[in-house]
């Protein structure tokens, strides 16, 4: 079988992560502009002030995406280059260099699928209490408007965020993110009803501008599976699917909160500061996404939790580990199996698990249209006389198209996949050494680009559509 004809092979980026020009060009400081230099915060010491250069190479990179037969490229806007405080002005400066990104990419036929919020929030957003204040909310809907209105005559598929259970679980209980807030179970539901309501509103402004594209958000996809049949361990991954899945996918899919978790935030003192108008919000846009976008990295192995205390991961060293792998004491916690296969950063790999995940979201949403716009593995690349070898990326896509392919086969309505990432470039906490780009980038030249193994593999597999 070959990949239909209307499936979207891509790559993804994120602003933070790739552009650099940090301050340049009526830039306004973001979070991570902050963040990034606070010692000991990221593990590397090191920052985006210059990332990959992105901001004056996009040329260069949009051309061998090009050559790689790339579809669509999946890239974030930097909320600080449009607008430079958050909530004010307009930076035409930062409007002309995604109208200039947005017309390469269109020039070699790529689609481009934009990402409204890859988490470099505008500071002084921040410093007002970031997603907890919903003041945040009102200045998002402004500001998606605001590229809407600038680029939808050519952009056509739109993710308003990317991955809410990160940015907040990090920024709130792991202390990892900005703000750095460690255990604060309070705050990060609170934060999540605050972006899961700026969603649904431009999510419903965007349908009311009839600019007849495409809507929706990214969460991270990491389902859970019991580490064995046992009676309390299945039950604690059912809590696990709850807390990781239902309470975001629900109000996006459904436009409703889980049952099981409004009962248990009410029973401790968590329950989110909502309004009858929000929920009603949340109701009205649910109908209106056109689709889900899904990073998987790796599934949840879960246990029974014994301890009764009332939060999450207590230390920074946790937040290490996978996105969304939190653990609730008392409820449930996520553990290494010795009969798994790890990553050197110890995140799991598991093709069938993503499969028999994807099987699940069938069960519990049904046909909703869905994008991979995540997948890959970060890894430190051989590089063997001159070429960069990765091989174990190759393996890695490769097993996880196969599994999207049988998906397909068993009628799951997965219409994309995005590789992460496209190039090399700055991992959050881990710095420049864990990579994931099909494309090298040599930082001891000039950020030279060179094409890895990968890169021939993914264009060959492109061209045939992933026959076998
Ligand atoms: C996802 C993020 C990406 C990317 C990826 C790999 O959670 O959406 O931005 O960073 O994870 O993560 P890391 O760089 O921590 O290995």
């Amino acid at each position: 079988m070959r990949f239909p004809k209307d499936f979207l092979f891509g790559a993804a980026s994120a602003s933070y992560q790739v552009e650099g020009a940090w301050n340049e060009d009526g830039k306004g400081v973001s979070n991570w502009d902050l963040f990034s230099k606070i010692p000991g915060k990221t593990f590397e010491a090191t920052n985006g002030d210059v990332a990959v250069d992105h901001y004056h190479r996009y040329k260069e990179d949009v051309k061998l995406m090009a050559e790689m037969g790339l579809e669509s490229y999946r890239f974030s806007v930097s909320w600080a280059r449009i607008i430079p405080d958050g909530d004010g002005e307009i930076n035409p400066k930062g409007i002309e260099f995604y109208n200039n990104l947005i017309d390469e990419c269109l020039h070699y036929g790529i689609v481009p699928f934009v990402t409204l919020y890859h988490w470099d929030l505008p500071q002084p957003l921040e410093a007002n209490g970031g997603w907890t204040n919903k003041r945040t909310t009102d200045a998002f809907v402004k500001y998606a408007n605001v590229c809407f209105k600038a680029f939808g005559d050519r952009v056509k598929h739109w993710i308003t965020f990317n991955e809410t259970v990160i940015f907040c679980g990090h920024g709130y209980l792991l202390g990892a993110h900005p703000p750095g807030i460690l255990s604060d179970p309070k705050k990060y539901f609170q934060a999540t009803h605050n972006v899961f309501t700026a969603h649904a509103r431009a999510v419903s402004d965007y349908k009311k501008m009839k600019q007849f594209g495409e809507i929706g958000i990214t969460h991270v996809f990491n389902p859970a599976f019991s580490i064995d049949n046992n009676a309390e361990n299945e039950k604690a991954t059912y809590h696990a699917n709850q807390y990781s899945t239902a309470w975001y996918y629900d109000p996006i899919l459904l436009g409703t909160y889980p049952e099981y978790v409004v009962k248990q935030l009410a029973e401790k003192g968590w329950t989110p500061e909502w309004t009858a108008e929000e929920l009603d919000i949340l109701k009205v846009a649910a109908p209106q996404n056109d689709f889900i976008g899904l990073n998987y990295y790796q599934p949840q192995r879960v246990a029974k939790n014994d301890v009764q205390e009332d939060s999450t991961p207590k230390s920074r060293e946790q937040s290490t580990g996978a996105p969304g792998n939190a653990s609730f004491d008392g409820v449930y916690k996520t553990v290494k199996m010795a009969d798994k296969v790890y990553t050197k950063w110890g995140w799991e790999i598991s093709a069938e698990g993503f499969l028999e995940g994807l099987r699940m979201l069938k069960v519990a949403y049904g046909d909703v249209k869905m994008y991979i716009t995540e997948n890959g593995i970060g890894d430190e690349d051989p590089i063997i006389q001159d070429e960069i070898v990765d091989i174990p990326r190759i393996k890695y896509i490769e097993e996880h198209l196969k599994a999207v392919k049988k998906g397909i086969l068993e009628g799951i309505n997965l219409k994309g996949y995005y590789a992460w990432s496209v190039i090399d470039l700055l991992s959050w906490l881990n710095g420049y050494k864990k990579q994931y780009g099909f494309i090298y980038v040599d930082h001891t030249n000039n950020l030279a680009r060179k094409k890895k193994l990968s890169f021939h593999w993914y264009k060959q597999m492109i061209a045939t559509r992933g026959e076998e």
